[in-house]
């Protein structure tokens, strides 16, 4: 059973007085910054760590400690570790660390925040005591970069100095897209020990810093990955380990780097699992557009063109299925990320739809590859004057165990205001959410609908040839961008769209086409190109699909990262296995 005491993240806002506000809660990041506020930004002087003692362990108990320092989601993590039979004790102060048999810092957010809490309870010179007493350490993303001497992440801010080296952000000029989000390879050096069973398989990256190796650091290093340049992926020395990827992320794959961990002695009998990864996957997503139909139940639902009532006299909303076993499901079959969108969520303000919270609470439970969910992101004030603010509902929505939240229509109305001002205001929910949570957390859902024009001079947008000319044999089209969920088209387009929404800190963009959604006759290439070529942010290919050639078209054709479907997995016409065996036969990577 876990611990019922409050974790650490809480005590952290507690004692800082943080206002009564339901919404923000101790494990959010709000929560994090506004105690970052409140007690300044001095550097830890590192005690000697001889000054605290460290018990000997009993490792008799199936207990892990947690290191939530209060930033994003670590309920994956938590779930992930009830999933193996673990219980889980939060770290309220330094001497939990002290008396940890195993310790876990699942690190999420940024760099500076997390350095600047740990250094403020006394949590980093703690967590230096430990790992140089060579006790069970694990840190995962960020629990890996802070480990090192600085990092550059709006900074240099130093880390905890364990290990030699500067954590620096991605090059893009090196052709790469920023963030590193998805399902890479490793390259296992030997006595890694908890990555004894990946073998060739993928893992899950989502980050745009890295720590790169070096002389220095060579004696550290258990695994490296490739993307654009060999960065560090794991690090291991006696039992203090640290990986840069998401285990509990990362499929049955991630699980037994966990297992390994919380077993070390457990015996190399498992052969490392088959695979082929060699770098960086396309990715398969699963997306279910959730909504409550007329009797008051959440269902999965689907549409023709953003129309999802059956065409008959009930003319009631489809229903294919249920959200949190479909999502389930997905898993089981393979796919590599899974996405909830509140189809009506411009409508009803999310934190008001609990039914959405608890498909994520529930889903987050047995299902461990990235969580997206979107729909209604946006500051809201309700019937009773109370404001809330993108922020808390973000906030929400990761506590409860999603990876990503997605903007549609508010993102929208951000980009035209930041193209006719020219001015970041800061104010907008993206720029919020992508400052509090890194652009990685950050999706920006478009809907655009193909409008033919004669003439490239005919609109004050981004005009194409297209492939097919339209119905009076018009050879040019732009994409308009519309909101509340295809309800109203809006003076801006997809390329200006996409640009715009970069520049204010989405980390990827999911591309929908209203004119192709549900038809089965394949993605828009001519979108998904203009706008995968456009960006240097990871693009997901969305609507149209119909069959397994329609992903390898799409990769082949254009610079999409990932490839997302909804209505052929719903209707169990196209299996997701078909999916990536089609592609492995036309040599597209993917995770199998
Ligand atoms: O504007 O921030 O509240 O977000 C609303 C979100 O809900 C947006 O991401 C928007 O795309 C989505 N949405 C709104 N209305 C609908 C609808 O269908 N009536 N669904 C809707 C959009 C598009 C895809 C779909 C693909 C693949 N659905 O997500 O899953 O087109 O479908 P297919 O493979 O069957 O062709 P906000």
């Amino acid at each position: 059973m876990e611990a019922t005491a409050a974790p650490f993240s809480s005590i952290v806002s507690s004692r800082q007085n943080l206002p009564s506000s339901s919404s923000i809660r101790a494990s959010s990041p709000a929560s994090l910054f506004l105690f970052q506020k409140n007690i300044g930004n001095g550097n830890r002087k590192f005690k000697s760590p001889r000054s605290l003692s460290v018990r000997a362990s009993s490792s008799s108990d199936s207990a892990v400690t947690l290191l939530d320092y209060g930033a994003g989601n670590v309920r994956s993590i938590r779930n992930a570790l009830r999933h193996l039979g673990f219980s889980i004790k939060d770290v309220q102060t330094p001497g939990d660390i002290l008396n940890a048999d195993r310790l876990i810092f699942p690190g999420v957010g940024a760099f500076a925040p997390a350095m600047d809490v740990l250094n403020k309870t006394g949590m980093a010179e703690a967590l230096c005591t430990y790992i140089e007493n060579d006790r069970p350490f694990l840190g995962i993303c960020l629990g890996l970069q802070l480990l090192f001497e600085s990092s550059e992440e709006n900074g240099p801010v130093k880390g905890l100095g364990v290990i030699p080296g500067i954590v620096g952000r991605f090059d893009s000029s090196a052709g790469i897209r920023v963030p590193h989000i998805g399902w890479n390879a490793l390259q296992v050096g030997k006595d890694s020990e908890i990555l004894d069973d990946v073998g060739n398989r993928h893992v899950y990256f989502v980050h745009s810093y890295r720590a790169i190796p070096s002389d220095e650091n060579k004696d550290w290093i258990s695994s490296t990955c490739n993307y654009g340049e060999s960065f560090i992926s794991s690090i291991r020395r006696g039992n203090v380990h640290a990986v840069q990827f998401h285990p509990e992320k990362s499929g049955e794959v991630g699980l037994s780097v966990l297992r390994r961990f919380l077993h070390p002695k457990l015996p190399a009998t498992q052969k490392p699992m088959e695979g082929k990864a060699s770098k960086l996957a396309k990715r398969v997503i699963a997306c279910l557009d959730v909504r409550t139909n007329d009797k008051g139940d959440l269902v999965v639902t689907k549409g023709d063109q953003y129309d999802v009532r059956e065409q008959s006299n009930e003319n009631e909303v489809r229903n294919l299925g249920k959200p949190v076993d479909l999502a389930g499901q997905y898993y089981k079959d393979g796919a590599d990320e899974i996405s909830f969108l509140n189809i009506t969520g411009f409508r009803d303000f999310p934190l008001g739809d609990l039914p959405m919270i608890q498909v994520l609470r529930h889903t987050s439970k047995n299902v461990f590859v990235p969580l997206t969910v979107g729909g209604g992101i946006r500051d809201f004030t309700d019937a009773s004057g109370r404001y809330y603010s993108s922020l808390e509902v973000a906030a929400e929505y990761f506590r409860s165990g999603a990876d990503k939240i997605s903007i549609g229509s508010d993102a929208v109305y951000a980009a035209e205001e930041f193209i006719k001002s020219g001015v970041k205001t800061g104010k907008s929910s993206l720029e919020q959410i992508s400052r509090v949570y890194g652009n990685q957390a950050v999706v920006v859902s478009i809907d655009p609908r193909r409008v033919y024009v004669n003439h490239p001079d005919d609109v004050p947008y981004k005009v194409i040839r297209v492939t097919n000319p339209g119905p009076n044999g018009e050879e040019y089209a732009w994409y308009q961008c519309t909101v509340s969920g295809g309800r109203e088209g809006r003076p801006i387009g997809a390329f200006e769209l996409a640009k715009a929404v970069e520049e204010l800190g989405a980390g990827e963009i999911l591309l929908n086409c209203i004119d192709c959604d549900g038809q089965g006759k394949g993605f828009d290439i001519d979108l998904v190109k203009l706008i995968s070529d456009s960006v240097g942010i990871p693009v997901i290919a969305s609507s149209g699909a119909g069959t397994p050639r329609h992903f390898s078209e799409v990769f082949e054709k254009t610079n999409a990262s990932a490839a997302l479907a909804a209505g052929i997995f719903h209707r169990k016409e196209v299996p997701i296995q078909s999916v990536k065996e089609h592609l492995q036969e036309e040599r597209i990577e993917v995770r199998i």
